[in-house]
This record gives C-alpha cells, sequence and structure tokens, in this order.
C-alpha cells in the first residue's frame, strides 16, 4: 500500500475531515494530472534527500508568511504525516490499527447492595506472556485507556500521577543547577525545520504535519515538534549577543508527536509522549561537558532513586548516537523478561554544531567573536513503561513508594458478628490511623466501602501495586494493633497503633530499598562478559546484555547487529560504552574484527 494512504488511515481523521483529506492526497501523491487546488495541495513533505536551499534565520525576511495559517478555532486542523522520505517511509511497516478497547466495566458502585464481585486481575503471566501480560497491567490498573488513534493513549491520574512525583523531583533540581522553565510553541514551520536538515533527515518519516483548517488548505503546512531544537535556537541566536548573556539554561515540560511505525507500546513507544527537553548553551565546552554529566547522573537518580529501576551509564557509540550531538550519554535500561535493553534517557553535548547552523554567536570577553557550546537532554514518561515492567508481577503493578499516589492503603475488616458500636470504634480508629499517617507525610487512604469483600479490596489495591496495605480487623481492635502487609514482598507484620507513625514511613523507605536492591540485582545477573562471538551470542540467547571488548568502528556494530539477528530475534547493537569499565589488559582483541579493543561496550537486543 502507497505510504500516503497509509499514513491516511494510520491517522483515523473523522469521515468530513478524512474526505477532505483523501481529496488533498490525491491531489498530491497520485495524479499528476490533477491540478493542484491550492498552495497546501501541491506540497509535498520535504525532500531531505535533495539539495536544500539554506533557509532563513528567525526574524529574517527568509521566513515566509503564513496568513492564510489563521484559522477559526473551531474548525479542525488536519493532520497529513510526512514521508520526506518515500523509500524510507514505505520499508517500515504500519502499526496495526487497534480499535479502542472499552476498558472493562467492573464491580458496580452502588452504595450498600453486596455486589456480586467481578474477578480482578490479570489473566496472562509476566514470564510467560510478557507482552499480554503487561498491556493488561497497565490498562487493570487504571494507569492508560486505548485511544482510537493508534499509538496514543490516555494517561490516567493514576499514572499521571507518577509522572507529577518525577517531575516535581527532577524540575527541583535542575533549577537548583540554575536552569529555568519557558514554553516555546508546538507547531514549526518547514523553513525553520529544514535548518537543521542533516540532523532530521532519518528521522522524516515521523514528523507530523498540519495542512489544513477547516476545509481550507493551509499555505504552507507546519510540522507539529517531534523535539525543540529548530523550535528555540532561532531565538537563542536572538537573545545571545555577549558572553554575560551564558550561560543560557532553559527546560520545558511538553507534549512531542513522533508518528512511529513500529509496534506501539504504552509509555515505551507512543507518537505523542510527554517529556521535558533540556535545551542550555554555554561559552565553554568545559562548562557544557560538566553539565552533560550532572543531567545524567540527574537521570540515573530519577530511575534508581524515584523508580527503583537500575540503569548503567555511558555514552552512545557513534552509530548510536544523536546525529546532531559531538557525543551522546545514555541511561540505559533492562528488560529481563524479554532480554532487551532500553534507552531510558539522554544527554547530549551538541558542540557548536547547532550555534555554527543557527548563528547562537557571543563575544566573548576579549572582544572576539565565538560561537555558543550547546547541550540538549530529555527524558520521556517512557520511565514509567520501564517501572511497570521492572516491578510488576502476576498480582499487577509494584509501585515503588516514593512515585506512588497512594502509599499505604487502611482497610477496616469489620464483620457480620460486630455490633454497630464495635464497627463504628474500628472505624473512626481506621480514619485516625490514617489521619495520623498524613500527618507524618504518609500518602494515605482508607477503604471504607462497604458493598466489597475484604479479599476483593486486597486484590484491587495489590492490581494497582500499593506499596503498604494497614488491616484493621476485629483482633486487632482487641490488641490495639494493626496488620501491615507490603506490597513488594508479601510480608506481614503488626505494629502497635501508637508506633504506626513512625514505623510506615521507615517501613516504605525500606519497601523503596529492597526493590531497588531486587532489581539491581536481577539487572546485574543479566550481564555477562564475552570475549568470542561464540560467547558472545550464547550470552545473547540467554537473553542477557553481553560486556565485550570492541575495536569502536562503526562497521563492526553493523556486521554484529546483522550476524546476531536470527529467525526469532531483532540483531545486537551497542547500548552504551558504561562509564564503569572493566579493565581492558592491552592486546586484548575486538570480539567481532580481532582488530585491539578500545573499551568494553554493552551490547543487547533492545526496544
Ligand atoms: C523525530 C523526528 C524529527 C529524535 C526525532 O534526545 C526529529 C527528531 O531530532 C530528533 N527524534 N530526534 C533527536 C532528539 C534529540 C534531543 N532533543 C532534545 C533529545 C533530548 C531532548
Amino acid at each position: 500500500m502507497p505510504c500516503h494512504r497509509r499514513a491516511l488511515r494510520a491517522l483515523q481523521l473523522n469521515s468530513q475531515s478524512s474526505a477532505a483529506c483523501v481529496r488533498l492526497l490525491r491531489h498530491r501523491w497520485i495524479g499528476p494530472s490533477v491540478p493542484a487546488a491550492s498552495p497546501a495541495a501541491s506540497w509535498r513533505p520535504p525532500a531531505f534527500s535533495q539539495a536544500f536551499q539554506r533557509c532563513c534565520r528567525a526574524g529574517s525576511s527568509g521566513r515566509r508568511s503564513c496568513s492564510s495559517m489563521a484559522a477559526p478555532e473551531e474548525q479542525m486542523a488536519a493532520l497529513s504525516v510526512a514521508d520526506g522520505n518515500g523509500a524510507a517511509a514505505a520499508k517500515v511497516k504500519p502499526a496495526k490499527e487497534k480499535k479502542p478497547k472499552a476498558d472493562k466495566p467492573k464491580q458496580g458502585e452502588g452504595k450498600g447492595e453486596k455486589k456480586k464481585e467481578t474477578k480482578l486481575g490479570l489473566t496472562a503471566s509476566k514470564e510467560t506472556d510478557f507482552g499480554d501480560w503487561y498491556s493488561q497491567v497497565v490498562v487493570e490498573s487504571e494507569m492508560i485507556s486505548y485511544y482510537d488513534v493508534s499509538g496514543c493513549y490516555i494517561l490516567r491520574p493514576y499514572a499521571f500521577a507518577i509522572w507529577d512525583e518525577i517531575k516535581n523531583w527532577f524540575d527541583a533540581q535542575i533549577k537548583e543547577l540554575g536552569v529555568q522553565n519557558a514554553y516555546f510553541p508546538l507547531f514549526i514551520t518547514e523553513d525553520v525545520l529544514m535548518t537543521e536538515k542533516e540532523h532530521v533527515e532519518g528521522f522524516a518519516p515521523e514528523v507530523a504535519w498540519v495542512t489544513k483548517s477547516g476545509s481550507s488548505d493551509l499555505e504552507r503546512p507546519i510540522a507539529i515538534r517531534p523535539t525543540s531544537e529548530t523550535v528555540m535556537y532561532p531565538y537563542y541566536a536572538q537573545w545571545i549577543r555577549s558572553h554575560r548573556d551564558l550561560p543560557l539554561r532553559l527546560n520545558q515540560w511538553t507534549n512531542v508527536v513522533r508518528w512511529e511505525f513500529k509496534h506501539p507500546t504504552p509509555f515505551i513507544r507512543s507518537r505523542e509522549f510527554l517529556w521535558q527537553e533540556g535545551h542550555t548553551c554555554f561559552a565553554t565546552k568545559e562548562e557544557a561537558d560538566a553539565e552533560v554529566y550532572q543531567i545524567l547522573d540527574l537521570y540515573r537518580r530519577v530511575y534508581e532513586e524515584l523508580l527503583a529501576v537500575p540503569v548503567c551509564k555511558g555514552v552512545k557509540s557513534s552509530k548510536e548516537k544523536f546525529a546532531g550531538a559531538l557525543y551522546t550519554t545514555t541511561v540505559e535500561a533492562f528488560i529481563p523478561q524479554n532480554g532487551r535493553g532500553i534507552q531510558a534517557a539522554t544527554s547530549h553535548c551538541l558542540g557548536q554544531n547547532f550555534a555554527k547552523m543557527f548563528g547562537i554567536e557571543f563575544e566573548t570577553e576579549e572582544k572576539a567573536r565565538a560561537h555558543a557550546w550547546q547541550n540538549s537532554w530529555g527524558l520521556t514518561t517512557r520511565s514509567i513503561g520501564v517501572m511497570v515492567m521492572t516491578h510488576g508481577d502476576d498480582r499487577g503493578l509494584v509501585i515503588p513508594p516514593r512515585v506512588a499516589q497512594v502509599q499505604a492503603v487502611v482497610i477496616p475488616i469489620p464483620n457480620s458478628k460486630m455490633g454497630e458500636d464495635a464497627t463504628k470504634a474500628m472505624l473512626d480508629r481506621a480514619a485516625a490511623i490514617a489521619a495520623e499517617l498524613k500527618a507524618a507525610g504518609v500518602r494515605v487512604t482508607t477503604d471504607t466501602r462497604d458493598n466489597y469483600t475484604p479479599g476483593w479490596k486486597y486484590n484491587y489495591w495489590e492490581l494497582r501495586g500499593v506499596p503498604l496495605r494497614i488491616e484493621l480487623g476485629p483482633r486487632d481492635m482487641e490488641g490495639g494493633v494493626a496488620m501491615l502487609a507490603r506490597r513488594d514482598s508479601g510480608a506481614k507484620e503488626t505494629a502497635p497503633w501508637g508506633e504506626l507513625a513512625a514505623k510506615v514511613p521507615a517501613l516504605l523507605e525500606q519497601i523503596q530499598a529492597d526493590m531497588y536492591a531486587r532489581a539491581r540485582a536481577a539487572f546485574d545477573g543479566c550481564i555477562e562478559t564475552a570475549y568470542t562471538w561464540d560467547d558472545f551470542m550464547a550470552a545473547l540467547e540467554r537473553k542477557h546484555m553481553v560486556l565485550a571488548p570492541w575495536c569502536d568502528e562503526e562497521e563492526a556494530e553493523e556486521e554484529v547487529k546483522k550476524k546476531s539477528a536470527t529467525k526469532e530475534a531483532m540483531g545486537a547493537k551497542t547500548l552504551c560504552i558504561p562509564l564503569e569499565q572493566p579493565e581492558l589488559k592491552p592486546g586484548t582483541p575486538c570480539f567481532v574484527t580481532g582488530k585491539p579493543a578500545k573499551n568494553f561496550a554493552l551490547w543487547g537486543r533492545s526496544y
């Protein structure tokens, strides 16, 4: 199927706009004999392979007027997906359109009456059916809902609360470093996007374009940001004049759109996602280098200290780095169930590449002209997916306490033999415990719903991964204690009421530490060192990452990718060159080419 039709289908336009868009696309791609109806109708996504007339800088006269872009607000804009490099786009398979799954209705909500309890929980097993398990856990726990545009998902409050925790922590950290938040527009003119065409080139098929407003074609289609270098840097060029304007360190928390054709997976790969993107400028390379690693370490801390997910810090190989960067650093996570590495966040040193393209220059103290040194860095909602995959089990989510919206749930367990007074005393006690915990800084809720059995409630909160359940039964009332049940290990212990305000915060921290320690042991257990091709392949087949000495040459990496692909599994690539290197004895040969190895790289199959 021609890629433009595929793109149209993938966009799921409504009937009115899709009819208009089909007409537009016919003009554009199918019928050269059909005259173009308007400037936009004859527009094609930029052909990135063609020589490109270097475009304007912001504010210069080269920028085209977009007067016809002003659209009545109520009108719907039509999108098209660029296949600027037609051949590349045609090679990738479109994601299968999924009908939005109606999130299954659960038990009735009516008050008072005991409902017939719907079976809660997952049917797929994490170990044997990982893909289905993941889809079930993110939907059943009410983290996401499917949406009727393929590859897009609704982040429900239960997931968004985790993003908020990440955001609040990271935001405070970067502000400490002197970074300020700002917001730049979502839309990019074609000319500006093309300013960095060399780097956009490989990504061209993923750029989505707005081509219409209502029924009118835009004079010039407008791209939706897949990343904001081209949006921000023209203005950096205007704002930076002198060394006194440096450093300039801005960050924005936004959505971005990348029209992926690979199989979409909630959080992990979606066509629209949330992230922060930091874009900074310095007078010297030393300052830029220092920031790259400061940010990288903050990313490590987001994963390890908040999400309890172990990562490996490293530098990307020249093949895997961002094309526009001088070098790319990364934190890499790993999913043992499918043996895949996953890029968790990246911090790039852009060198002076973009400064030269966008004219970001300043006058030095010595009155000379110099280009700024730049960095960019990003962390996305993918982090939530990695966390779910790392800790979840067959009962559902297991959320690390530091990012859990609900850290503890108090469940009173009255029985039918208890009189009204005893029941009231139990409910009052549950409320008092919750109030004390709240005062101690614990995010706590009390489940007093009277139309569910305790067992059903346990399953409900387990599915949602709440780190700690506090049970209060008739015997606990007699003994002045409560039962604490850990979600991560299932361990239970009793504690006197008076000790809960001190005990629970400490236990939550213990859970956080234990979750990280378990995940770290699993991560470390999935790394093997190999010096030969056969040992390398054997480790990969055991679904492990491989630390192997190599010559650091791109051709060797390409060869590994080809040679390690099997019928069942994709080829392996370098995940990173770890910052912490094992000792490399002089003369150690590269496991691929036999040439002298320059370092150890961490290899693996990956997302
Ligand atoms: C997709 C379409 C167009 C990634 C893209 O990593 C352009 C791009 O430039 C693109 N996908 N990239 C690289 C993004 C680099 C960089 N940007 C700021 C980051 C972190 C935050």
